[in-house]
């Protein structure tokens, strides 16, 4: 591709706005259109502090658009999970084996800001509050509203790109030239965002004297902050995350309607209902969240589902990508991460002397069986958090999982370290950790302890079944 070629980019979300600086860094003219006003100048989305996780293939966006030191400062340390058990108890599961394998939790706001920086920096132009409504494929023109002010606008398509998200409107619009093969898979579980306050701001009264205590030497948490909470219950589950001013913003996983007679998100219709469901069942939060019940009634539910294309891309004219293309479900902390890798591929192969077509083409032959990968373990990881952190043979699966991995580091690498702490591609780490989960089932069948274990047989089929680990792991 030329590199001064123009392209136009639907959407400034963390995807579009990575994507932007990165083509704009390589020479190519850039415009976005951003249905939102400007965050840097009005605020995120309600205010509210969301986070994420970021992972290495996040990093590793990051840095190739030279994002590293910019967000390192904002990025707030997590080791591991730390599990909540009913009665209170709580257990830290390490993530990696030291601290060089961590993720980290960073606020959505402040990330998407410092890319808008970027972004610009490098010469893109970002034109805010333009919603992308049509696309005039013979004209090659855009439809765009400004949803503030009702004002429409039309303008000449570049060579397009949706980064446009879940719900993109170039995906629709795209529609209309080929059938994409659109398939969305509802989870049938929605999510709620909450709040633990700074421990400065929690009130003594509700305060454990263990906590009164902890805020009187200046501690900012009300929790562990390094650490990624989960609440496991079966059919649902809460998490937190820290954020970098002392809070968590928890995060309620629930199914939408009653499975047999569970809760669900339908029947809390009343703060009675959510009041005694959160004391039954997440007795050690209450506590440190005031404002729930508040933030409960307030906050929208958000829905989950998995969207799958057969085409990511019309006519070498538009290409969608991240999650336009494979919105996922967000229980392996990978929706970013698996955007960033598409943009950082995507800046790549445009920037190589090709025709678009050949491009968006390639890029999809690239990326959908790493996004398909990451969508079903995003699916497995659901199932895994919220039913079998604390299961006796899940935990002794783990175990032996830990003692093959160090005995054979070349060959035994845990699937959520393929998946977090590498970027050995998405398809590779499903495929890798189906035969590595088959060898864990079989030798651990009718096991209590790692000790019953037969160890030499278990090193043996891994020599024997598991292919040495490509070295750029
Ligand atoms: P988005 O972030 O959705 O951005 C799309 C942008 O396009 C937005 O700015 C939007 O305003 C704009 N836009 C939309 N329509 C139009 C239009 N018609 N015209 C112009 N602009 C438009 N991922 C992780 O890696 N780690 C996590 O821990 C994690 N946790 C998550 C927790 C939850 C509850 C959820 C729901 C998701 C989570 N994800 C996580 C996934 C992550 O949020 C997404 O994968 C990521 O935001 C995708 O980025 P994107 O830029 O493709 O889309
Ligand atoms: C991570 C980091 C929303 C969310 C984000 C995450 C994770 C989870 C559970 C959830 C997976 C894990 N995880 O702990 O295995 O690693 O990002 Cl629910």
């Amino acid at each position: 591709m030329a590199a001064n070629h123009d392209i136009t980019l639907i959407g400034a979300g963390l995807v579009g706005a990575l994507l932007a600086t990165l083509l704009a860094q390589r020479g190519f003219r850039v415009t976005v259109f951003e249905r939102r006003p400007d965050p840097r100048i009005h605020g995120f989305i309600g205010g509210r502090s969301i986070n994420l996780a970021l992972a290495e293939r996040g990093w590793h966006g990051l840095r190739v658009a030279g994002l590293n030191d910019v967000i390192a400062p904002i990025a707030v340390m997590m080791r591991g999970r730390m599990i909540h058990d009913a009665a209170g108890n709580t257990n830290l599961q390490r993530y990696g084996r030291d601290d060089s394998e961590v993720i980290w939790s960073v606020s959505r706001g402040q990330l998407n800001c410092a890319l808008l920086d970027a972004a610009e920096r490098a010469g893109a132009i970002i034109h805010f509050g333009q919603r992308l409504e049509s696309v005039d494929w013979d004209a090659s023109r855009l439809r765009l509203r400004n949803d503030t002010d009702g004002s429409v606008r039309e303008m000449e398509a570049g060579l397009l790109l949706g980064a446009d998200g879940a719900g993109s409107a170039l995906r629709q619009a795209m529609q209309q030239l080929t059938d994409l093969g659109e398939r969305l898979e509802a989870l049938g579980h929605g999510y709620k965002e909450l709040e633990i306050p700074p421990l400065p701001q929690l009130p003594d009264t509700i305060l454990s004297p263990a906590l009164r205590e902890a805020r009187a030497r200046g501690e900012r948490y009300a929790m562990e902050a390094h650490a990624l909470h989960i609440w496991p219950r079966g059919s649902y589950m809460c998490i937190a995350l820290p954020n970098a001013e002392g809070s968590f913003t928890v995060t309620l996983f629930l199914p939408s309607t009653p499975i047999g007679d569970g809760p669900a998100f339908s029947t809390l219709t009343t703060s009675a209902a959510v009041d005694a469901f959160f004391r039954r069942d997440f007795a050690d939060a209450v506590p440190l969240m005031p404002g729930y019940l508040e933030d409960f009634a307030r906050n929208p539910t958000g829905l989950l589902a998995t969207l799958y294309l057969e085409r990511w891309h019309v006519e070498g004219r538009a290409l969608l990508l991240g999650d336009a293309a494979h919105a996922i479900v967000p229980f392996h902390g990978q929706g970013m991460n698996c955007g960033f890798e598409d943009a950082v591929e995507l800046a790549d192969l445009l920037s190589t002397e090709r025709d678009a077509a050949a491009v968006f083409a390639e890029f999809q032959r690239r990326r959908k069986p790493n996004s398909d990968a990451i969508a079903a373990m995003a699916l497995d990881n659901y199932v895994e958090m919220r039913d079998r952190v604390d299961d006796p043979d899940y935990l002794l699966m783990r175990e032996l999982e830990r003692v093959l991995a160090a005995r054979h580091p070349q060959r035994y690498l845990p699937r959520y370290s393929m998946v977090t702490f590498t970027r050995l591609p998405y398809a590779v780490a499903r495929a890798r950790g189906e035969q590595q989960a088959q060898l864990l089932r079989e030798f651990v069948r009718g096991k209590g302890t790692l000790a019953a274990v037969d160890l030499a047989a278990a090193d043996a089929a891994v020599q024997a079944r598991l292919a040495e680990l490509p070295t750029t792991a």
